[in-house]
């Protein structure tokens, strides 16, 4: 497939100002006539031809200022239309095209999701509605008259503000014009059609403007959407404290289908979401999906700054919006939520999911310069790592000239398209100073690493710390990164810096120092006691550290940092010593298995209670990918779980009393009612991360103590908890418990998916073959893309030892998925398929069953954009 470099971009030869768009839906035969008020960009090549995008589109009629043009000053087919000699002046085209979305199973353009009308734009789906420079630095205003069957279709809705709605008289059909007043590219144009339940609510800006908040779900479900609802009033209110940002249409609609390919997407005042991210209520939804609902709420809403009103220049430019909107929805949660708590969900995620693809073939930097196909580069880097950047720069020039940055942003590029070097200009401008160096983030793929070292001098009273940053496959004259280091010293009673004579370094500002050249040093003076010293600190840059600790000074950490990322960060890497000892065979870590049994007992003592959600997370271990991200080469994973499985069980048994009078302490009294809040939450998390450990220690115990929790479940948290840890346990136990719960949540989809998910994760042999059961199951189907997330998805990233099963077998259950999605939506085949990424770092059997697996699939004729990319990445 063609590549596109960044180096290559130039400005559209031409520029759309107005779209009218008719769309007359129906379920096969839809007809849409664009009329386009074009006109030549000063900024382009004069005379250049019109090269209008198109993909898979049926040309009914077209008209030049009125009239059919000479058949041959065009040429169209089913991806593009060109005009040879455009005229050198404002002209108009009227387009008409003729869909299918009943036929789109690609859910990209118009389509169809259990009988609604929806759209899906991003990246380049309004191509597939019609003719159109499909690029997002052309901005246009658009008008929508939508028409349908007024029985299928009661609910109308388009981008913007509605100006019209009535009859086609003389039929059953009816329509509703929307105009959206503000331009914006094509790949935040969206309607619905449909027949939807609503919950609304009013909001009034900061501006005084009055907004109606409306979310729309399937007929029966409005109960369910009260928790999204609020999310968005939420949402709006903290963009206006947080930034300054206030809504700018009357209203704003979410609307929920049960076909989409991701999470969600911010089409000007028309979020479509999975309805994964909208319905909630304690029966169905998890705390871990409330907070999900609340948190892509929020994203999406929050894309209406940064995205639609400042929008992107061209997708190199992704991150722009994407890592800067990640960064706002973690900054909101961390606002409703607990803040410690919520860094360490980031940073596990980031760990999980951006880390291995930061080593593996599919790294990339987070403004890439390349792509064959762009729907492949939504990926954690551009999100995830995108976000990090951003909140480096805030780390790096403090929170006052960061919030100032924004609003010049903000004010600089409102109504434009915009690049990253915008963005850094802004923040350039409020600060004086340069970021040319630090830009440097966003050029580079691969995880850094810093070495630290440290001395005490007990004569001088200094503490002298030495940073080494490397990069991997960086050569030795690569310009170092501008690398902000959060810091403190600890001592083995508390923090060293008592009121009188605290330790202070000339370098380190506000907590901060920053490392800018490839080795550097910091000296403290005035340090009474030789330190335990507390580094990157809320994890204040995306590296690994070499860290110079020992166990006994981690466990200083875990005690008395006033950093309560540090405090988890130094259980997880002691866990992550001790297991990946085991792996590496090194039996010597039995005392200090003892002594962090030991260690943690102490912390649940003093800590269980005063803040169960900071406890779980010390709790929970780290995953069996963080150790094989740890261990990096040659990777095992039955050796791994194996591991983790004996460790897990180590704490259960060492635990065993504290954990059970903990899950009885933290039960909720009886007829308590439900609710999501983070405190409610936190408590749920920590009795169930002590079912886990005791089930580990005490299968036939956990057993017990799972079913009762099940029997008495009042929500879907505890329930799911339960379930999963009797999904640890072989036997007819487990069975019956699978069965009643499909049988309870027969008609819940979404639920479902939790019991999908749930036995797609059994770590045992009997798996794959239970996959290939479930994907014969009614409720099951690939063209749904939360199913195969749940099932093949859950398997492939969720369960190491048997997707990575040494005969292969794990592998070609995913391939062959990859290969049956291919055909009917390339972006979800694709997406399943980067599980394959870190095979290269797997042992040689899994290495060779891996790489044949991906080379089955490569050399498969007729495969989409889409998985040709990432099966070449992959293999290069
Ligand atoms: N912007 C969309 C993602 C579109 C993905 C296109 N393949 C959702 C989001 O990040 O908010
Ligand atoms: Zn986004």
């Amino acid at each position: 497939p063609p590549t596109v470099r960044l180096e290559d971009y130039r400005p559209s030869d031409h520029l759309i100002d107005r779209v009218e768009l008719d769309v007359r839906l129906d379920p096969h035969d839809t007809r849409v006539t664009a009329t386009l008020a074009l006109r030549p960009n000063p900024a382009g090549r004069a005379g250049a031809p019109l090269v209008l995008d198109g993909d898979d589109l049926t040309l009914l009629a077209l008209e030049l200022d009125g009239q059919a043009p000479a058949p041959d000053a065009v040429r169209a087919d089913a991806s593009g239309l060109t005009l040879h000699r455009p005229p050198q002046r404002p002209f108009t085209l009227r387009i008409e095209t003729r869909l299918d979305p009943t036929a789109n199973t690609r859910l990209m353009g118009l389509y169809r999701s259990n009988g609604v009308y929806c759209t899906q734009c991003e990246a380049d789906g309004f191509r597939r509605i019609t003719y159109f420079l499909d690029r997002p630095d052309v901005l246009s205003v658009y008008t929508t008259r939508i028409e349908a069957e007024r029985e299928a279709a009661p609910v109308l809705l388009g981008n913007g503000n509605p100006v019209e709605a009535g009859t086609v008289p003389g039929t059953d059909r009816h329509y509703a014009v929307w105009h959206d007043p503000l331009p914006k590219p094509a790949y935040l144009f969206a309607l619905v059609g449909g027949r939807l339940d609503r919950v609304a609510k009013p909001f009034t800006t900061m501006e005084g403007r009055a907004v109606e908040i409306a979310v729309y779900v399937e007929p029966g479900k409005a109960d369910r959407a009260a928790y999204a609802l609020d999310a968005v009033e939420r949402s709006m209110a903290w963009d206006e404290t947080a930034f300054g940002r206030a809504y700018d249409l009357d209203l704003f609609n979410v609307v929920a289908v049960s076909d989409f390919n991701m999470g969600a997407m911010e089409n000007k005042g028309l979020n479509i979401f999975n309805d994964k991210y909208v319905l909630a209520s304690p029966e169905t939804a998890t705390d871990g999906d409330y907070a999900a609902i609340e948190a892509i709420i929020a994203h999406e809403y929050f894309h209406n700054w940064s995205g639609n009103r400042v929008t992107c220049r061209d997708w190199f430019q992704l991150c722009l919006k994407e890592g800067l909107t990640v960064f706002r929805d973690q900054e909101f949660s961390s606002d409703m939520r607990s803040r410690a708590v919520h860094r360490i969900a980031e940073v596990r995620n980031l760990r999980a999911r951006q880390f291995p693809e930061d080593a593996g073939p599919l790294a990339h930097p987070v403004r890439p310069k390349q792509y064959a196909e762009i729907n492949n580069f939504y990926t954690a880097t551009v999100y995830e790592k995108g976000a990090e950047i951003v909140r480096m720069l805030r780390t790096l020039i403090g929170e006052t000239a960061f919030r100032a940055g924004m609003d010049r942003y903000f004010a600089d590029n409102d109504g434009t398209a915009a690049t990253v070097e915008d963005f850094l200009k802004a923040f350039e401008a409020v600060t004086g100073r340069d970021l040319s160096r630090f830009a440097e983030w966003y050029e580079r793929p691969g995880t850094p690493r810093v070495a630290v070292s440290g001395s005490y001098d007990p004569a001088a009273r200094t503490y002298r710390l030495a940073f080494r940053q490397t990069r991997p496959g960086a050569g030795a004259d690569a310009p170092p990164l501008v690398i902000p280091i959060g810091l403190g010293l600890v001592g083995p009673d508390g923090p060293l810096d008592g009121p009188l004579a605290p330790p202070f370094a000339e370098r380190v500002e506000d907590g901060v120092f920053v490392l800018e050249t490839a080795e550097d040093a910091v000296t403290f003076e005035n340090v009474a006691a030789e330190p335990v010293p507390s580094l990157f600190r809320a994890f204040s840059a995306p590296v690994r550290v070499e860290s110079p600790l020992d166990d006994a000074a981690r466990l200083t950490l875990l005690r008395h940092d006033p950093d309560s990322f540090n405090r988890w960060e130094a259980a997880q890497r002691i866990a992550l010593g001790l297991m990946t000892a085991q792996v590496r065979d090194e039996t010597a870590g039995d005392a200090g298995a003892d002594d962090f049994v030991v260690a943690l007992g102490a912390f649940l003592d003093a800590e269980a209670l005063r803040d169960p959600a900071f406890a779980a997370q010390v709790l929970a271990l780290p995953s069996e990918g963080d150790l094989a991200d740890e261990i990096g080469t040659e990777i095992d994973p039955d050796a791994i779980f194996a591991a983790r499985r004996d460790l897990r069980r180590r704490l259960g048994t060492g635990l065993r009393e504290r954990l059970l009078s903990l899950r009885e302490a933290l039960a909720e009294p009886e007829g308590t009612p439900f609710s999501p809040d983070a405190a409610a939450a936190g408590r749920r998390a920590l009795r169930n991360a002590a079912l886990d450990l005791i089930a580990a220690a005490d299968p036939e115990a956990g057993t017990a103590l799972a079913q009762a929790q099940i029997a008495q479940a009042t929500n879907m948290t505890d329930r799911l908890a339960g379930l999963a840890a009797l999904a640890l346990v072989p036997g007819e136990a487990r069975e019956a418990a699978l069965s009643a719960f499909a049988e309870r949540y027969a008609n819940e989809p979404l639920v479902l998916d939790k019991w999908f998910a749930i036995q797609a994760m059994i770590p045992e042999d009997g798996t794959v073959e239970r996959i290939r059961r479930l994907q014969g199951h009614p409720a099951f189907a690939n063209t749904n893309p939360n199913r195969v997330r749940s099932l093949v998805g859950s398997f492939s990233l969720a369960n190491p030892t048997q997707f990575n099963r040494a005969d292969g077998a794990g592998y070609a259950l995913v391939a062959e998925t990859v290969l049956a999605l291919d055909g009917t939506n390339p972006q979800v085949a694709a997406r399943l398929m980067t599980a394959f990424g870190p095979w290269r770092r797997l042992e040689p059997v899994r290495r060779a069953a891996a790489e044949s697996a991906l080379r089955r699939i490569a050399a498969t004729p007729g495969l989409s954009r889409d998985v040709t990319d990432i099966g070449t990445r992959s293999l290069a």
